[in-house]
């Protein structure tokens, strides 16, 4: 069967009024020109040129994070990320996230075991965790959901308590702060994602975030088929390297990020003035200490608003309006996870809720007022 809205985004340019989830930023093309030039002269693609090498600088300054290491996507630094940790066993993870969360676990041969939900930071519910935690448990795998916070200090507190490794799935993170420092720096390491769909984008990309030299130094290893020199190899790695294009991309992104974040603050600051007063219609608080980057705008719509979730969603498709229910159906509903006992739905109610409510709304710089306004009417004209 087709996928409409996917079908939708192949039809922008003859059609022009649809308005999508998201849109990716890119700068002036004259921007990248030179850089592009630099590779066409150097025929330096891949493997570690000066761009790679310069990009990775300027992030982990940009975070504020001792060392980063980049990727082709996040898919595969998550994968290299329990790599490098030597994760096996059990790993204790949300169902309320994208598949790639716990696809990496299963491509590492390890039993995803799912818990619920908080419901304010729709991450790990951290009371639930060590009820969860078993003999073959050694790691712990959160998600920022939306670039918010999970609770990382009682994460923390669990994972210290029993020696457990925690990973970040912080994808959705780029540029949000909590506690006066960047998401990624929490945990043992963090996961970041440059596709198309997030904040910052490279075409498809992602990043190892870790505190210490040597960790930096392993992953490294992993993501380039585990060589150390020319003639050893010291690890069963993978081929997860960005490329030189990706790099020079990134770094003309870096200069416009702080503008494409506040251009996301203003349109969420509006819809937060509407549907704050929408009958049916929750949207999440800001936590406190946290500095946010605006990647999603999720409302959740509840048993008030008249015409309920999956209507509304079908209306904004009629009117154009192609939102995404991040994240419904639930990691643990899909088939590959659904027969574990950890899936098992009446486990999970506070996800399961959540996942039957939620509609991101379209949120990207480029967003105008207009096009907001056409979102907000068909979601007040339901209410
Ligand atoms: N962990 C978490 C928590 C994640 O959310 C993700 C990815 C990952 C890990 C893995 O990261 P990567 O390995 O991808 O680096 C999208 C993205 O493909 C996916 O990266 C993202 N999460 C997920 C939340 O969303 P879809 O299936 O919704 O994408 P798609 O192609 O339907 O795009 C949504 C809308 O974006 C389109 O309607 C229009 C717009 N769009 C999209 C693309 C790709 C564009 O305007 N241009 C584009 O090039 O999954």
């Amino acid at each position: 069967m087709y996928d409409c809205e996917r079908i939708g985004r192949r039809n922008t340019v003859s059609k022009g009024n649809n308005i999508y989830v998201t849109r990716p930023f890119l700068p002036p093309l004259e921007e990248l020109i030179p850089s592009l030039d630099r590779i066409w002269h150097s025929r330096d693609l891949t493997n570690g040129g000066v761009f790679h090498q310069k990009f990775e600088d300027a992030l982990a300054c940009y975070l504020g994070v001792p060392y980063v290491s980049l990727f082709a996507n996040a898919t595969l630094a998550l994968v290299t990320a329990l790599q490098c940790l030597r994760v096996s066993g059990e790993v204790i993870t949300t169902p309320y996230s994208f598949v790639a969360t716990a696809h990496s676990l299963l491509w590492n041969g390890i039993e995803p075991v799912f818990v619920d939900i908080d419901p304010k930071t729709l991450a790990l519910d951290v009371s639930q965790v060590e009820a969860a935690i078993g003999p073959r448990t050694t790691a712990i795998m959160p998600v920022h959901v939306y670039g918010r916070p999970a609770d990382v200090e009682g994460i923390k507190r669990v994972a210290d308590k029993y020696g457990l490794k925690v990973i970040y799935d912080a994808a959705h993170a780029f540029g949000a702060r909590y506690r006066d420092q960047s998401l990624t720096a929490y945990g043992d390491l963090s996961v970041l994602s440059f596709h198309a769909t997030k904040v910052f984008n490279t075409f498809e990309g992602g990043a190892i975030v870790c505190g210490d030299a040597k960790t930096k130094r392993r992953v490294d290893f992993l993501k380039n088929f585990g060589f150390a020199d020319e003639v050893s190899v010291v690890a069963a790695g993978i081929n997860g390297k960005m490329n030189e294009f990706q790099a020079a991309l990134g770094l003309v992104q870096l200069k416009h990020i702080n503008e494409c974040i506040a251009k996301r603050a203003s349109i969420a600051s509006r819809y937060d003035e509407v549907f704050s007063k929408t009958k049916g219609v929750a949207v999440l608080e800001m936590p406190e200490d946290y500095l946010p980057n605006f990647s999603y705008y999720p409302i959740f719509v509840g048993k008030k608003y008249p015409i309920g979730r999956d209507v509304l969603y079908a209306r904004l498709q009629e009117a154009g309006i192609f939102g995404r229910r991040y994240f419904y159906p639930l990691i643990s509903d899909f088939p590959m996870y659904r027969d574990r006992p950890s899936a098992a739905k009446e486990l999970l109610p506070v996800a399961q809720r959540v996942a039957n409510a939620v509609i991101c709304l379209p949120i990207y710089p480029e967003l105008t007022d207009e096009d907001q306004q056409r979102v907000i009417d068909v979601v007040l004209e339901g209410s």
